[in-house]
């Protein structure tokens, strides 16, 4: 936790003056439903208890000038000439102001302060909170009126047009949207959504970061995607209505996929079968049937590493290791993938002595640090 105090201290050390607004915006986890959100299916995350923090203020000119405490790095541009730069971490804000500006925004210059205690590169979506942080920090500085589902949708554009990942919409949704210990069943397609109580009883949500991203990450995300939209246009042929793997049925794909392209068929099985086993999960939580919920979340990693391949080595691992235990009623890898976290449905009591087993025997095997992190779903982006 960073508290506004210590934002507005930062920002006036390195800006000479005070912020107007500080803004916190968490990460996410995902309960299960991984590569459904941009094939229009369902997912169920919540925010939590990490989150970038931005401390923001007006400038008299037509100057952007921003600040990442994690890099310790200054970056300077005037409005007028954003583009996608090769330092990385400023196209996240840089990739909102073009959204909005596309949207007839009147912005001026202004300055921005970035902190946070989202682990980077963990699969927590430090990415997607630091542009929901810069949208509704521009939002609230230059009056723009401008809703939250449209922040979050102004996030996701500045990923695909600044970073260069066609992602789904559930990473900023879920940083924008969250309600303390709920989930958020959201409907990816309309962007309907439920908000689910987490009651996990003796249960805990613990997560385990291999602390590794392997560098195909984004290439291989939107070829993913890519294999998904295939296998949508081999099936329109036969049945135009279809928009999407939301409406594909297992008999579609047997018999206009399969028989064309084995691996794109593969691929958009495992996500026909993901939303399916969402909802049993989401039916399974709404009676307290935590059981049902972990069996759901072993078969998704089962999917995600043998079909949809983007596991690793190390999240495989750790699945691997916890099935051992029936402490641990579910596990799997989270997010986008190849690296990252896994998420566990783990007995309170045994958490403790689980990383205390796990960790020594993973550096071991991976000469990697293993971090333990446990986490609690807390509310979405908020003016503090
Ligand atoms: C990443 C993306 F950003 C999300 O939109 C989602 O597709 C996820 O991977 C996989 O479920 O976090």
């Amino acid at each position: 936790m960073i508290s506004k105090q210590q934002i507005e201290e930062r920002y006036t050390t390195v800006f000479g003056y005070a912020p107007v607004h500080v803004i916190r915006s968490p990460g996410r986890i995902n309960i299960i439903g991984e590569h459904t959100d941009y094939n229009e299916g369902f997912v169920l995350p919540t925010a939590i208890d990490k989150a970038i923090y931005v401390g923001v203020g007006k400038r008299d000119d037509d100057i952007i000038r921003l600040y990442a405490e994690d890099f310790k790095a200054y970056f300077e541009i005037p409005i007028s000439e954003i583009q996608p730069v090769e330092q990385g971490w400023p196209n996240y804000v840089l990739g909102v102001v073009h959204q909005l500006q596309l949207r007839g925004a009147m912005l001026r210059g202004f300055d921005m302060y970035i902190d946070g205690d989202v682990p980077l590169g963990a699969g927590l979506s430090s990415s997607a909170a630091l542009e929901c942080a810069a949208g509704f920090a521009l939002n609230v500085l230059f009056d723009l009126e401008i809703g939250r589902v449209d922040i979050a949708k102004i996030g996701q554009q500045a990923e695909h047009t600044y970073a260069g990942v066609k992602c789904g919409i559930m990473d900023q949704f879920a940083s924008v949207m969250s309600k303390a210990d709920h989930v958020v069943k959201l409907d990816c397609r309309d962007l309907s959504f439920s908000y689910k109580p987490l009651e996990l009883g003796d249960y805990a949500i613990l997560l385990l970061n291999t602390n590794v991203k392997h560098s195909l990450a984004s290439s291989a995300y939107n070829d993913r995607r890519a294999s998904c939209e295939e296998g949508v246009r081999l099936v329109q042929q036969q049945f135009p209505e279809v928009k999407s793997l939301r409406d594909m049925t297992l008999d579609m794909l047997e018999s206009h996929v399969k028989p064309v392209d084995m691996d794109v068929y593969v691929k958009c099985r495992f996500v026909v079968e993901e939303n399916e086993r969402l909802n049993s999960a989401c039916e399974a939580l709404e009676q307290g049937d935590l059981e049902t919920v972990g069996r759901q979340m072993f078969r998704a990693h089962e999917g995600l590493s043998k079909e949809y391949e983007v596991s690793c080595r190390e999240l495989d691992f750790l699945v691997d290791y916890v099935k051992s235990f029936p402490e641990v009623i579910g596990a799997r890898m989270m997010g986008g993938g190849f690296g990252g976290c896994t998420i566990n449905l783990v007995k309170k009591s045994f958490q403790d002595l689980l990383v205390d087993r796990l960790a020594p025997i993973y550096q071991k095997q991976f000469d990697l640090e293993l971090t333990a992190i446990k986490v609690i779903p807390s509310n979405g982006t908020e003016l503090l």
